[in-house]
């Protein structure tokens, strides 16, 4: 105890002499931007394509009443993340962090599966739904871009 208290005002003393420009730039690097995806009250995600910088997050919000996934192609993933396979439960968010530019496509497993060329399909008559037309809708996909954090 009585140590700590000899050191105290040289800690102070320390602390005053980093410069302010040191502090802000080691906080920064713990704080990344966050980019937001949603879905919407139906099967897609909004925006379908995000760009984000290397360090930044990226927060999927799922808004429709039904639960959604956030499934990883890999065949196609540059940017980490391979094997990510997440619920999205209605109502709840998650967040994954970007470390290294590249691409991350994913897709719901719920409203989509890969073909044999890896591209998120819907799942038609199985399980997909169907418009006014017949159509089976666009599979339930989306495309992070990570960008150098220069
Ligand atoms: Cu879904």
């Amino acid at each position: 105890m009585r140590t700590s208290r000899k050191l105290l005002p040289v800690l102070v003393v320390v602390a005053a002499l980093i410069p302010v420009g040191a502090i802000s730039a080691g906080a920064s690097r713990d704080h990344h931007r966050v980019g937001h995806v949603t879905v919407p009250d139906e099967d897609r995600f909004a925006p379908f394509a995000i760009t984000i910088r290397a360090g930044d997050a990226v927060k999927w919000t799922n808004n429709d009443s039904d639960d959604h996934t956030v499934v990883s192609d890999d065949a196609f993933n540059t940017a980490g993340h391979q094997g990510e396979n997440q619920l999205l439960p209605s109502g709840q968010s998650i967040v994954l962090v970007f470390r290294h530019p590249g691409t991350f496509v994913y897709y719901c497993r719920f409203h989509a599966h890969l073909d044999r060329s890896n591209q998120p399909v819907a799942p038609g008559p199985d399980g997909g739904i169907q418009d006014a037309n017949g159509n089976f809708g666009t599979p339930m996909s989306g495309v992070v871009t990570v960008l150098p954090n220069s």
